[in-house]
């Protein structure tokens, strides 16, 4: 049976910019394999690179590829989306036991050059994530409110930039609270971020962005940015579109993943 979003789950992500409680993509077994092939794709780290390094690298690893458009991914996504998108970014966000690192609140689509605002990520848990060991928070309904100006981070964050304080209200949000194997959706627009590992246990999970088929990339702030068609049909074509990888484990080289060149993520 396809597992798609009811209507009462697209409604509850247009109302709040997110959703949760989805059942689950990857069986206990499944995860097991998906740590285990990750392992693998980390050794190709250089030292002293850290799991967000590993950005992109669906261009360049099946493996991965193959995980960012799995068929039970999409079914959902395309509640969001409708029937036609295209898978573009990925990116781990990797936390250690006691890991002070944070990812500063901020919006996905200010970092992005991308027109219209109509992309959806999904956080993929490889690992359980709480508010122990820093589970990303929301701030339900802030899609709504438009893009806030960010400014250059200070602290911790692995990210680059951040929204100032008293700019939203940090008391609203809301940890999304996963088992290994399951998803959550967001708005390109929601306030967002993540606190320190405060527990003896490895938090650990992929980004994986998806758009439709009628947003277009400014590629003179994203020159490396590629679309792969997962869903339906493009009539618009306005994005050069990515290549499948053929080796199942294999890294990008850094210069290639989808930096805009004002606001790097
Ligand atoms: O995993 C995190 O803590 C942050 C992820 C994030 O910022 C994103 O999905 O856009």
């Amino acid at each position: 049976m396809r597992n798609i979003l009811t209507e009462e789950q697209k409604s509850s992500y247009h109302e709040n910019g997110y959703v949760i409680g989805l059942a689950p993509v990857f069986s206990e077994p499944e995860v097991e394999q998906l740590n285990a092939n990750l392992k693998q794709l980390a050794q190709l780290l250089e030292p002293g690179e850290k799991m967000s390094a590993i950005r992109e690298w669906h261009m360049s690893s099946k493996w991965l590829y193959d995980v960012c458009t799995n068929p039970k991914i999409l079914d959902y996504v395309e509640g969001i989306l409708g029937p036609n998108f295209y898978m573009w970014g990925s990116q781990f966000f990797a936390k250690a036991p006691g890991s002070k690192d944070t990812v500063a609140w901020h919006q996905d689509a200010y970092y992005w050059p991308l027109h219209p605002h109509n992309s959806v990520t999904v956080w993929l848990a490889f690992t359980d994530v709480d508010e122990e060991n820093g589970a990303m928070q929301v701030i339900p309904k802030s899609h709504k409110d438009g893009l806030i100006k960010h400014r250059s981070v200070s602290g911790d964050s692995v990210l680059t930039l951040e929204l100032e304080e008293g700019t939203f209200y940090e008391t609203d949000a809301k940890s999304l609270v996963l088992k290994a194997g399951q998803i959550s959706l967001h708005d390109d627009a929601i306030v967002h971020g993540s606190p320190a590992n405060h527990s003896t246990r490895w938090r650990n999970g992929v980004t994986i962005r998806y758009s439709g088929t009628n947003v277009r990339c400014d590629l003179s702030k994203a020159p490396q940015f590629k679309a792969y068609l997962v869903r339906g049909s493009d009539e618009f074509n306005y994005n050069p579109q990515g290549a499948i990888p053929t080796e199942k484990f294999a890294r990008l080289p850094s210069d290639q993943h989808i930096a805009s060149t004002d606001e790097v993520k």
